[in-house]
């Protein structure tokens, strides 16, 4: 009985949480689906600012996804996302230009989960 209302407080606190793993796709946001071993789109076009990803894995690894530019240098990357599960995945102030996205587990990238971001 203890344990059970326990259960029930722990389910509504995460909940509570705003949905940034699992739930609803937020509004505005791009989604990428993951799955073995690519993303699709694997091209992306958004606009320059605050970009939200929206993460769905629908493979049967966890993914995630980075964002690398022209020199090298990593901007932004994303929790690691369960199989089955979407993640929210927020990049401030990405400047226009072109951009590589990849997944950084291993073998992951070498495999082809790999594609292009142009900011606009
Ligand atoms: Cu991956």
């Amino acid at each position: 009985m203890k344990a059970a209302a326990l259960a029930l407080i722990v389910v509504a606190l995460l909940s509570a949480c705003g949905g940034s793993s699992g739930g609803n796709q937020p509004a505005g946001s791009t989604q990428v689906t993951m799955s073995e071993y690519k993303f699709a789109p694997s091209s992306l076009t958004v606009s320059h600012g605050k970009v939200i990803f929206w993460l769905v894995n629908s493979g049967n690894l966890a993914h995630d996804m980075a964002i690398q530019d022209s020199s090298n240098n990593r901007l932004a990357t994303s929790d690691l996302v369960s199989a089955g599960d979407s993640k929210e995945f927020d990049v401030n102030d990405i400047p226009a230009g072109t951009y590589k996205i990849f997944c950084t587990q291993q073998g992951h990238e070498a495999s082809g989960m790999k594609g292009t971001l142009t900011v606009t």
